[in-house]
């Protein structure tokens, strides 16, 4: 190996990673329970690395790149069944696809208010204080769903768009969509579902057999879905994508872009990486649709098993999981979490609602909830839970 004269050698600074790194909760331990994110699949590991120097802000430069962003757009659209005439966006995950799509929303529409359901994502927040948005947020039913009578009621004429979820963040539960869209489309309003987290879940459980309703652009109100591939999409971070129903749409959120390749470039960033979209390329054509299958029925019957056992030892969901996500009501969700992070359990606390969060992402295996189930069981009987 080559000495390096000027600063620390390259040995030492690869121990100090290490070091580092060794500080870190790793998703391979099965300790991290309440991530939306898992271990990406070693595919993914490969792709990225050959694909470090890339940059999909100068496509000229990395053609090669560029068509490997189409085809995963094209993989994403075929999945959420987008017409001929949508487009895609690739993004940084689930935050910029939110973004875009408001941005698209509010520059086609010319208006500035946001409708969004009491379980929509806090980048909704960031999107407000950013854009000079101003929100509704819709109460919701019995059922955590966005309340219909109340989207009624606070539709008027300065709505720029209608939000829905596909996959809360809290509790995995899903807006009622077709309703949604059958709304939009009555009162010519633009519907962003934010699919982040639900979109490498809800098309695989349709196919194994769970009735589950449409979220995606078979419905025709529906304009734009985001989708996270760093989520249940099992690809490095950071990838995400957003599909718009009408191509020209992109427009409204580009600008020209004078001194690189492309004649505009659209979006909020402008040097990017190449890594993760040839990472999230790989992955979907190695696991392919049976392979997505799998893991989703994977993580659905582990999700139904954990539910058992915490039943089993006097706990409840706040309600049925839809998607692989369990929120477990709690008198004291901080004091829990601070007991269970104590025996090395990482789970995530959704204030609001007063609970735990378990996402039943692949890495957690039923060897880990067997493991996991004592430790909540006696931390919940300390504090006085159960
Ligand atoms: N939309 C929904 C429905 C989400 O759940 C999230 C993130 C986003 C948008 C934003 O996505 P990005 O973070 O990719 O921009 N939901 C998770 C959450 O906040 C993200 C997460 C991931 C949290 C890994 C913890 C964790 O370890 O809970």
């Amino acid at each position: 190996m080559k000495k390096n004269i000027y600063g620390n050698r390259e040995k030492e600074i690869l121990a100090f990673l290490d070091d580092q790194r060794k500080k870190d909760y790793t998703f391979r331990s099965g300790r991290i329970l309440g991530s939306m994110c898992t271990q990406p699949h070693p595919i993914t590991k490969k792709a990225y690395m050959k694909f470090l120097e890339t940059n999909l802000g100068d496509p000229e430069l990395f053609p090669g790149t560029r068509e490997l962003e189409l085809k995963l757009t094209r993989f994403i659209s075929s999945l959420l069944h987008a017409p001929k005439e949508s487009d895609g966006i690739i993004t940084s995950g689930g935050t910029e696809g939110n973004i875009n799509a408001i941005w698209i929303a509010k520059r086609i529409t010319g208006k500035n208010r946001v409708i969004i359901p009491e379980t929509a994502h806090f980048s909704f927040q960031k999107i407000s204080s950013l854009m000079d948005v101003k929100l509704k947020t819709i109460p919701l039913d019995s059922e955590y769903q966005m309340d219909i009578k109340e989207l009624r009621k606070n539709i008027d004429d300065k709505t720029a768009a209608v939000v829905g979820i596909a996959g809360t963040t809290e509790l995995g539960t899903v807006d009622p969509i077709p309703v949604l869209s059958e709304i939009c489309s009555e009162e010519n309003l633009f519907l962003h579902i934010d699919a982040a987290f639900g979109g490498f879940v809800i098309p695989f459980m349709k196919q194994i057999g769970y009735e589950i309703p449409d979220f995606d652009f078979k419905l025709p109100g529906v304009s734009t879905v985001s989708v996270d591939s760093h989520k249940m999409g099992c690809s490095a971070i950071p990838l995400g994508t957003l599909i718009v129903r009408n191509r020209e749409w992109l427009n409204e959120i580009s600008v020209e872009s004078y001194c690189v390749s492309s004649k505009k470039q659209a979006g909020i960033v402008g040097t990017r990486t190449g890594g993760p979209v040839a990472a999230a390329y790989a992955v979907t054509k190695y696991l392919g649709t049976k392979g997505y299958m799998k893991m989703v029925k994977k993580c659905m019957d582990n999700t139904t098993y954990l539910q058992k056992k915490i039943e089993e030892i006097g706990l409840k969901p706040l309600v049925k999981p839809t998607l692989n996500v369990i929120g477990i009501k709690l008198k004291n969700p901080e004091l829990v979490q601070r007991k269970l992070s104590e025996k090395k359990w990482k789970v995530n606390i959704m204030e609001r609602i007063s609970c735990i969060r378990i996402v039943l992402m692949p890495h957690v295996k039923k060897t880990m909830i067997d493991k996991f189930i004592p430790d909540l069981q006696k931390t919940c009987e300390e504090a006085g839970e159960i």
